[in-house]
């Protein structure tokens, strides 16, 4: 391994989209059937080998109710990723994910990756009936919205968690090394000596001259005295 890389990572979207589930999922590989809602803001942690490097995600679950946004806020600030959740059977969470959008965009870094994730994909993997966003729908508005990726995911079924995270793990991992290059690279060398330099070379040389003919000067008087 080449050394261990930690990222801090933020889950928001709208309440009962499976924010937590997703988190427990990934973390534990495990399931809750209740919703129990996050209060404030909730963590958990998980290391992932993208090719030889271990990478830590420090992941921070959110609560999505509106008494919680200015804990939720607080935490915007420090995020290297953010992943916006929604329900892919329930439309109006899609549709809340602008004003997530705009929160992120308000809160966060300029250069914070957003990764679009839709969850619940189990309730429609039997049919389309329970389906209220098209996998099109999900795909375009990432899109539009200069997203870092998006995925289908089942936080029940397991379907496509480990692969979301990896792959937002993955983006984030690139966008990291890109900067760290930015920072090794060789910068042409600039010499900030000053221009004025030789000319004190010359003042010594000046100072040196006038002071020899002074010693020879009052040698020769010392000469002629005698
Ligand atoms: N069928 C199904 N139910 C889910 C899934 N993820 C979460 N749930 C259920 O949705 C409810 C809300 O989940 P939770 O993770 O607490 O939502 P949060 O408010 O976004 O954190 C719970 O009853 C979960 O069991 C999923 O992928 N499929
Ligand atoms: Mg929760």
């Amino acid at each position: 391994m080449d050394q261990d890389i930690l990222f801090r990572v933020i889950i928001v979207g709208d309440t009962g989209v499976g924010k937590s589930c997703l988190l427990l999922r990934f973390s534990e590989n495990s399931f809750n059937e209740q919703h129990n809602v996050t209060i404030g803001v909730e963590f958990g942690s998980k290391s992932i080998d993208i090719g030889n490097t271990a990478i830590k995600l420090q992941i921070w679950d959110t609560a999505g109710q509106e008494s919680f946004r200015s804990i939720t806020r607080s935490f915007y600030r420090r995020a290297d990723g953010v992943l916006l959740v929604y329900d892919a059977t329930a439309r109006h969470t899609f549709e809340n994910c602008k004003f997530w959008l705009d929160e992120i965009r308000q809160n966060s870094a300029s250069d914070v990756v957003i990764y679009l994730v839709a969850n619940q994909i189990d309730l429609v993997s039997n049919g389309n009936e329970n389906r209220e966003v098209t996998l099109d729908e999900g795909k375009d508005f990432a899109k539009k919205n200069n997203l870092g990726g998006f995925k289908e995911t089942s936080a029940r079924s397991g379907i496509n968690v480990h692969e979301a995270f990896t792959d937002f793990c993955t983006i984030l991992f690139n966008r990291w090394k890109e900067h760290k290059d930015v920072q090794v690279v060789e910068r042409p060398k600039i010499d900030l000596r000053p221009v004025a330099k030789p000319k004190k070379k010359f003042r010594c040389y000046v100072i040196v001259v006038i002071f020899s003919q002074i010693i020879y000067d009052r040698s020769l008087d010392l000469f002629c005295c005698y």
